[in-house]
């Protein structure tokens, strides 16, 4: 069977969306880091979208920050792919909007390049949450890539050297006005970018941030569709389906949204007219998909993972579970948690677990584990806190974060954890007798690799006790039983 590519659109069968714009009238406007699934079925989605109004600056230019992969798949098939839409049915969507991807290793200029370049207003990233080298909150000087780019911004290895070093060439050119915007599940994320690029500039260019500040934007984003990993199967489906081999489609929900704050220096792409929504404030969207949405996922992956699951929604198969991931959401996290207003929060936290029941499209738990101690920061400890300091119910945040740890402790066990922390989790975990305070030794060094030093909740004695206690019924008992006897969770 021949591989998907242009000349494969006029053969398509009527039942598959098709661009309705020809690739070669397309520009690109946008530089985006990052290329994985994600991207694929979310922003590129809307700018295929905004290319069919006829928006045709809209096209992106991809940056893979490691691999070649997907550039290796894509450039074989003229970096069209198929976007399969599983829910109660299937819908099939061949994806023209990006234009070419970069691999930055091989040729880190290239891509400093097109930082610097004009034709480019918007540079968004998906690296997900280790793509930050964050420690405590905080850029991590000491991590591999920010130390190398302090030292050096000629071959950069980070997210804050490529920007950083293509916007000094940028500013020698005196080149057009830009925004920096950031795309992935992160408190901020535009703020965080800003000073990472900030503090190499200090170091490498202090010239160049006077022209930054007057031309260039940071700005946030909220962003939300489940999108897993691209399975056997679905490339098998989808090859059926098309009549042509696509070594790289993506799956996703039917369910899409992308919030965006209203802070551009660049043209801003008319995402809006697409269905994506800008607003002023974009903090109280962020609190509520990472407290509700990115939260729930996370205690599912955990405590799924510990009952046997494969996928989140075999989790919420077990009432047990679905009614642990409810009540936390309900009765600790919302609260604490402003919801914008129009928006209700009971309703979003149904419309939640009812889209992770969706069995046509499985993620799997060890999916959303992945990088688990970069994620539960930005996910639970700061709900956390906000609980414990106006005193309100905090018994389902201990035994999420109890479940965590026996989480970590089973997949080094079972060689299952993929996490940038693996190596240092390995060694919290080695204890050698199994009382109280051994558990607790453990945990509280898993605890400290997750960045929980910088939260109040660490040195709350009452809760770190009470999360020790869960942590041991959870060892003992298994996470159902445990969660059955825990009379805390009913007061
Ligand atoms: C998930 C997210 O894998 C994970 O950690 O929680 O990727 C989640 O599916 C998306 O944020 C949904 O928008």
């Amino acid at each position: 069977m021949q591989r998907l590519n242009q000349a494969s659109l006029a053969t398509l069968p009527a039942n598959i969306t098709a661009p309705k714009y020809a690739p070669v009238t397309v520009s690109s406007g946008i530089l985006h880091f990052g290329v994985g699934n994600f991207h694929r079925a979310h922003q590129a989605m809307y700018c295929d979208e905004l290319l069919n109004k006829g928006e045709l600056k809209w096209g992106i230019t991809g940056v893979s920050l490691r691999s070649p992969d997907m550039r290796d798949h894509l450039a074989a098939q003229d970096y069209l792919y198929t976007q399969a839409t599983l829910g109660e049915q299937t819908q099939y969507k061949v994806v023209g909007a990006l234009q070419h991807i970069l691999v930055a290793p091989e040729d880190p200029q290239a891509v400093l390049s097109e930082v610097a370049n004009s034709n480019i207003q918007l540079i968004t990233m998906t690296i997900t949450e280790k793509g930050y080298d964050l420690a405590n909150g905080e850029l991590n000087g000491t991590a591999s890539g920010v130390a190398h780019d302090l030292l050096d911004l000629s071959q950069p290895k980070t997210i804050y050297g490529y920007i950083a070093a293509g916007l000094i060439q940028r500013c020698t050119k005196q080149g057009s006005k830009l925004t920096v915007l950031c795309c992935d599940n992160m408190h901020a994320g535009g703020e965080v970018v800003k000073a990472g690029v900030m503090v190499l500039l200090n170091q490498h260019s202090p010239e160049t941030i006077a022209w930054v500040d007057e031309n260039v934007a940071f700005a946030s984003s909220m962003v939300d569709r489940v999108t897993p990993a691209t399975s056997e199967q679905l490339k098998h489906d989808v090859t059926q389906a098309l009549g042509f081999v696509d070594a790289a489609p993506v799956a996703a929900e039917p369910f899409t949204q992308w919030i965006i704050e209203d802070n551009f220096a660049g043209e801003r792409p008319p995402f809006d007219r697409v269905g994506a929504l800008f607003v002023d404030d974009i903090t109280p969207f962020e609190k509520v998909k990472l407290r509700f949405l990115n939260a729930s996922h996370s205690m599912l992956a955990a405590m799924g993972y510990l009952a046997g699951d494969q996928f989140i929604h075999e989790a919420l198969r077990r009432s047990v579970l679905a009614q642990f991931a409810e009540q936390a959401l309900k009765l600790n996290i919302l609260p604490v948690t402003h919801v914008p207003q129009g928006m209700s929060g009971v309703t979003y936290i149904d419309e939640v677990l009812a889209r992770f029941r969706n069995h046509h499209l499985p993620y799997a738990v060890l999916q959303v584990g992945t990088d688990s101690s970069q994620k539960i920061q930005q996910r639970w400890f700061p709900a956390t806190d906000d609980a414990l300091r106006v005193g309100r119910a905090s018994a389902y945040l201990a035994f999420a974060v109890a479940a965590w740890a026996s989480f970590i402790r089973k997949a080094l066990e079972n060689n299952d954890l993929n996490d940038p922390l693996s190596e240092a989790l390995a060694q919290s975990s080695e204890i050698t007798n199994t009382d109280t305070t051994d558990f607790a030794t453990r945990m509280h060094g898993y605890l400290r690799l997750a960045g929980a030093e910088s939260f109040d909740f660490y040195s709350n004695r009452a809760f770190m006790d009470r999360v020790t206690q869960c942590h041991i019924s959870i060892e003992g008992l298994g996470v159902e039983q445990a969660l059955s006897v825990d009379l805390a969770l009913s007061k």
